[in-house]
């Protein structure tokens, strides 16, 4: 009935004319976002519209097509629709518990209390975010008797969690440096083709997967980032790379490095999972730490999705290590320029639980006895999955890359078809990649699995 009640006021030639105002949302009109008539075109094309609109509302989106589901986000839609008792979302890196059980640290618990009961307030943080955090996340990364610390040569930036600080950082690269291109590994998490697309910088690929050892196609990758255009920036994993599990050795990161030197290059990392691969967090934070020692200027995307099981906090930060400290305070101002627009400034809570766990020694003494649990039952997960499927797999196939592989997810192997029928014949949701979460199984669970995985690997082609 809207569009009757429109008609009589709005859909009149002068309501329609230029910019659709509030009153003529909802019927078609000469706004339209695919129209642009001119002249007597025009006219009857607003004689027509208007005709239409009194009969039946045209929405102006009438062209907007569906989005397909995000390909990782939407697999836990299709396993809450799902009703078989059989079923494991396996899509997600969400960790769970042994009972497959979503988990909320014991640290953050207990951060929480703390600042339930100073009863801190709910004021706007400054665009940069919270000064304790900022200093907390960078010390976490780089280490707190860093060079590039003490001499502060890092501007840090509070993110909205990793994907936020990634975005962030390719709308400065789009900004300050418009005739650079990322490199980014193939495969990589999906969302960094859609962050850079969006941002509008430009990006290719370089090897980085062999499917015929399921290991690092190391020679691939370096000569894709030697051929890379001077000053390009290259995406790097600092640890546990997704979906592969496949990380370089201490030596291959040594090497990547006199490539990037040599070619000008800037290393972009994307660590999202420091702690969560190794269980210590120094450890996981190698391969930044080398390029920071080695004077690069680098980014660094960090997230608390994994490690604290922060996910809907939106708790990360955008790090650039810079050559001077007056360099770290231009680049600081910038990205703080960039981010108001956007979204103003980021959210307290996460913030506040980072700062409180990582500044309290006897917190973050017991955050990392949880992290190593954490990592540990995934570990356990990876072990029990392998030898279930090397005893009942009879074919003689090797599955020992499944130990190889470190971090949240292993990379099964599997193609589109087998993969679906995981999700078809078993019920077990996953990435059409084949790229599976052991953060989401349980050790109960993996014999089951394992009948799935040979299964759709032997059956289906
Ligand atoms: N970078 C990498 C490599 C990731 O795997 C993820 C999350 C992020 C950044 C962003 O996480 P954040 O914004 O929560 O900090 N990847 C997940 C989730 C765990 C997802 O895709 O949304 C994954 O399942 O791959």
């Amino acid at each position: 009935m809207a569009s009757l009640a429109f008609s009589s006021t709005s859909a009149s030639p002068v309501a329609l004319r230029g910019r659709p105002n509030k009153l003529a949302t909802g019927v078609a009109q000469s706004g339209a976002c695919h129209v642009s008539a001119r002249g007597s075109d025009r006219k009857a094309r607003l004689f027509i519209t208007r005709a239409v609109a009194v009969e039946k509302k045209v929405s102006r989106f009438e062209d907007v097509a569906m989005a397909p589901p995000d390909p990782i986000l939407g697999v836990s839609e299709a396993f809450r629709a799902c009703t078989n008792e059989s079923k494991l979302n396996l899509g997600v890196g969400a960790y769970r518990t042994e009972d497959l059980q979503p988990y909320v640290l014991n640290v953050v618990k207990k951060a929480e209390k703390l600042m339930l009961e100073k009863g801190e307030n709910k004021e706007y943080l400054p665009i940069e975010g919270l000064a304790a955090f900022n200093k907390a996340t960078a010390e976490l990364l780089l280490g707190a008797d860093n060079h590039s610390i003490q001499s502060q040569r890092v501007a840090t930036v509070q993110g909205l969690s990793g994907t936020g600080s990634l975005r962030l950082a390719a709308a400065f690269i789009n900004r300050y440096c418009p005739d650079s291109k990322v490199l980014i590994s193939s495969p990589t998490w999906g969302n960094h083709k859609n962050i850079f697309n969006d941002a509008g910088v430009p990006w290719s690929e370089y090897r980085y997967y062999d499917p015929k050892t399921v290991g690092l196609d190391f020679e691939g990758m370096i000569a894709d980032i030697k051929a890379a255009p001077s000053g390009s920036f290259i995406l790097l994993h600092g640890c546990a790379h997704n979906p592969t599990g496949i990380d370089p050795t201490p030596e291959q990161w040594t090497k990547i490095a006199d490539v990037l030197e040599e070619k000008g290059h800037t290393p972009f990392f994307d660590v999202a999972y420091q702690g969560f691969a190794s269980g210590s967090l120094d450890e996981d934070a190698f391969s930044v730490r080398l390029f920071v020692e080695r004077r690069f200027e680098v980014f660094v995307a960090q997230s608390y999705s994994k490690n604290l099981g922060l996910y809907s906090e939106r708790i990360g930060a955008i790090n650039v290590v810079c050559s001077s400290s007056d360099v770290a305070n231009r680049v600081k101002s910038q990205l703080k320029r960039l981010a108001q627009p956007m979204y103003s400034n980021p959210p307290v809570h996460g913030a506040r639980i980072v700062a409180n766990v990582v500044g309290d020694p006897n917190l973050f003494s017991e955050w990392k006895a949880e992290m190593e649990e954490m990592a540990g039952r995934i570990k356990n997960v990876r072990k029990r999955l392998y030898d279930n499927l090397s005893q009942k797999d009879k074919s003689g196939k090797d599955w020992s890359f499944i130990l190889r592989q470190i971090g949240m997810f292993s990379y099964t192997g599997l193609n589109t078809s087998q993969s679906e029928n995981m999700t078809n014949k078993w019920h077990v949701y996953m990435t059409k990649d084949g790229r599976i979460s052991l953060a989401g199984l349980s050790l109960a669970k993996c014999d089951y699995l394992a009948d799935a995985i040979i299964d759709s690997y032997h059956n289906v082609h």
